[in-house]
């Protein structure tokens, strides 16, 4: 008896030791980034109040594509909220288009240094995925690295949400109706993941993860901002899906302090003919779109 007390006191001390060089190692950590700015993780960027922005428009050339309507047939809970469900690789409106992945690709800030030397604050409040009529909404959406990414279940059906990565480890869960949020994030950068349902292979969303949060996704009337930009001079690439990997162009732009730049995009039959077709397909960018069920 008095050998086995010994012990639990010899593991409850041990415990209690444990917790506090856990604590303490805690604090030394969280104090770390102010007393090691600029180290190898590279210096946080704050804002110097002079920040500027980028707007542009998605245009595409020629006859787009016509939607393709989609048997949901499979599930017969699917039809009943969106008997016309459609396919969205390629929406445009007015010659515009939407659901186009606008983001800076590199540069330099006007104080000489690469934007990818910065890191940038992790914004606290999640990235929104909705599955709608067995339908992913939005369509595109970009999120910082380790971001929290929300991913909600508003159909009277299961789905079981799949995201291919390239960069970052796989995983796919079910989620019935009725249950809670899945929440997930990407610890690194990538454009961009696609996410497919392995109960509805109709369904699919692409999720860019970046460093930093200059990027933005175009609207059904082909615009988009890109907001609180460091003043600087920066390659940005405007991505459209289709294909295995999609389409990427690419574009140098410089943004005054407190100023604004303009990258328009194009793309479309009349684009592929006059651009330089090299430059559209991004190696980097091979997007599995056949890949495990
Ligand atoms: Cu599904």
């Amino acid at each position: 008896m008095l050998k086995q007390t010994r012990v639990w006191l010899g593991l409850a001390l041990g415990l209690s030791l444990l917790t506090m060089g856990s604590a303490c190692s805690k604090t030394d950590d969280a104090s770390a980034p102010d007393t090691n700015q600029g180290a190898a993780t590279g210096k946080t960027y704050t804002s110097k109040n002079d920040e500027g922005t980028v707007t542009g428009v998605i245009a595409y050339n020629g006859t787009p594509p016509a939607p393709k309507k989609i048997d949901t047939s499979a599930d017969p809970v699917c039809g009943q909220k969106d008997p016309n469900l459609q396919t969205e690789d390629t929406v445009v409106k007015d010659g515009k288009l939407a659901n186009a992945f606008v983001y800076i690709k590199d540069g330099t800030l006007a104080d000489g240094t690469k934007i990818g030397e910065y890191a940038f604050a992790t914004p606290t409040e999640a990235v929104a995925l909705d599955q709608s009529g067995c339908h992913y909404r939005p369509h595109v959406l970009g999120a910082q690295t380790n971001q929290k990414l929300r991913i909600t279940n508003s159909d009277p059906t299961t789905h079981n949400v799949h995201p291919t990565p390239k960069n970052n480890p796989e995983w796919n869960q079910s989620q019935s109706a009725g249950a809670p949020p899945i929440e997930k994030s990407f610890a690194r950068a990538e454009v961009l993941i696609p996410v497919k349902c392995n109960q509805h292979p109709w369904m699919k969303s692409y999720v860019a993860v970046l460093k930093h949060p200059f990027f933005a996704v175009s609207g059904e009337d082909g615009t988009f901002t890109l907001k609180n930009v460091p003043a600087g001079t920066y390659t940005v690439a405007a991505w459209k899906e289709g294909g295995a990997t999609g389409t990427e162009k690419t574009m140098q732009v410089t943004v005054p302090a407190k100023g604004s730049a303009t990258a328009d995009f194009a793309f479309g039959e009349a684009a592929t003919a006059s651009g330089k077709p090299g430059l559209e397909m991004m190696p980097a960018l091979e997007l599995p779109m056949i890949g495990r069920h």
